[in-house]
C-alpha cells in the first residue's frame, strides 16, 4: 500500500517539475506507458497469491486513477499558463487614443488647374483630356512639326521601347497637350461629317507633359494647359480678349498689363509670346513670359480634315506650374515636386 502512495507522490512531483507540455507527456509515459511504473505494478499482480490480488488490484487502480488525475490537472494548469502568456503578449491597450484621420488637400498645381478649368468653362469652353502615351501623328505630324525638327529628337522626347528594347515606332510621351486638341478636332469633324457647317470648337486641354530636360528650372514632367477656338470668324482680337480676360480673373486684378510679342511656333501663324506685368506688389512693372499663342496654322487644320478656307481659329499654351508660382509667390519649381508636406500643407 505504501508503495502505491509513493508512486502517486512521485508522479505528482515529476509532473509539477516541468512546464513544457511535450515534456509532460514524456514523463507520463514513465508512469502510465507500456513499461511505466504503474503498469509494472499491474503486471506484478499475477505473481501475488490469489487472495491478495483483489485488494492489491483495487489499490493499484486507485493509484492509477490518482496519477491520471494529477496528469490532467497539470495539463490543464499548463494550458492556462500558455493562454495567460499569450494574452499578456498580445495585450491591446484599448484606452489609447486613436490615430485619427489626417486631412488631405489638393496639390497647389491641381488647384491652379481647377481654377483655370472653371474660368474657361464660364466662357463656354469644354475641358478635354487624352492619353499621356501618344502617337507620333497626333503629337508632331498633325501639328505641322517637320520630321527634322529638333523637338522630335531623342534628346528632347521620351520614346517608348518595344519588347526587344528598341525604340517603338512612333510611340512617345506627349511633349505638349496639343495632341488632346488634335484628337478633339478629329472626333468633332467625324461627328459632324454630314453637316455643311459644324459647330465651333472651344476647348482647353490641361494635363501632364514630358520632355528630356531636368535641372534647377526644368522637370522631365510638367503641366500644360492649351486652349483652342475654331470657328468661321475667330480673330486675333478674340485671342487678345480671351487671354487678357483670363489673366485678370486668374490673378484677381483689373489693372494687369498684357502684351503680345511676335514669336514662332510650327503650329501657329502668326505666333506670339504673351507677357504680363503686375501694377503693384513685389513683381510690379516686371514683364513676365506667361504663354505662347497664335492663329492655328492652315496645315494643322488640313491634317484633321478641317477646311482652312472655311474655318479659322486661335490656340494658346501656358504653364500652370509657373502660374502657380506667380500666384502663390513660390520661387523654386522643385518645391512642387519634392512631396514635402510642410510645404504642400500651406496651400490646403
Ligand atoms: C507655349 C506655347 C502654344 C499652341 C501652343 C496649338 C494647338 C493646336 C494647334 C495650334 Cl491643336 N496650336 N497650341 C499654340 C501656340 C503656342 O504653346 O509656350 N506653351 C507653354
Amino acid at each position: 500500500m505504501h508503495n502505491f502512495d509513493e508512486i502517486v507522490l512521485a508522479a505528482s512531483a515529476a509532473f509539477a517539475a516541468t512546464d513544457d507540455p511535450d515534456a509532460l507527456e514524456q514523463i507520463k509515459a514513465t508512469f502510465l506507458g507500456r513499461n511505466g511504473r504503474v503498469t509494472e505494478l499491474l503486471k506484478g499482480l499475477a505473481k501475488l497469491p490469489p487472495d491478495e490480488r483483489k485488494t492489491a488490484g483495487a489499490a493499484i487502480n486507485r493509484s492509477k486513477d490518482a496519477v491520471e488525475a494529477a496528469l490532467n490537472a497539470r495539463r490543464e494548469a499548463l494550458r492556462r499558463m500558455a493562454l495567460a502568456a499569450r494574452l499578456a503578449e498580445e495585450a491591446l491597450d484599448v484606452t489609447l487614443p486613436g490615430r485619427g484621420q489626417a486631412r488631405g488637400g489638393l496639390h497647389p498645381v491641381t488647384r491652379t488647374l481647377e481654377r483655370i478649368e472653371g474660368l474657361f468653362r464660364s466662357i463656354g469652353f469644354d475641358v478635354a483630356d487624352g492619353p499621356e502615351i501618344e502617337a507620333d501623328f497626333q503629337n508632331f505630324t498633325a501639328l505641322n512639326t517637320p520630321a527634322d525638327h529638333p523637338a522630335r529628337s531623342m534628346h528632347d522626347t521620351f520614346y517608348l521601347q518595344d519588347t526587344a528594347g528598341g525604340v517603338a515606332e512612333g510611340v512617345l510621351l506627349r511633349t505638349h497637350t496639343s495632341p488632346i486638341q488634335v484628337r478633339y478636332m478629329q472626333a468633332h469633324v467625324a461627328r459632324y461629317a454630314d453637316r455643311e457647317q459644324m459647330p465651333e470648337i472651344r476647348v482647353i486641354a490641361p494635363g501632364r507633359v514630358y520632355r528630356v530636360d531636368s535641372d534647377a528650372t526644368h522637370s522631365p514632367m510638367f503641366h500644360q494647359v492649351e486652349g483652342l477656338w475654331i470657328g468661321e470668324k475667330v480673330s486675333l482680337a478674340d485671342l487678345k480678349g480671351v487671354i487678357g480676360d483670363f489673366l485678370r480673373r486668374f490673378f484677381e486684378s483689373d489693372d494687369l498689363q498684357v502684351r503680345f510679342r511676335p514669336s514662332f511656333f510650327p503650329f501657329t501663324e502668326p505666333s506670339a509670346e504673351i507677357d504680363m506685368a503686375f501694377m503693384d506688389g513685389a513683381l510690379k512693372g516686371r514683364w513676365l513670359e506667361i504663354a505662347g499663342c497664335g492663329m492655328v496654322h492652315p496645315n494643322v487644320l488640313r491634317h484633321v480634315n478641317i477646311d482652312p478656307e472655311q474655318y479659322i481659329g486661335f490656340a494658346f499654351g501656358m504653364g500652370p506650374d509657373r502660374l502657380t508660382m506667380l500666384r502663390y509667390g513660390v520661387n523654386d519649381l522643385r518645391l512642387f515636386y519634392d512631396g514635402d508636406l510642410r510645404f504642400l500643407r500651406q496651400f490646403v
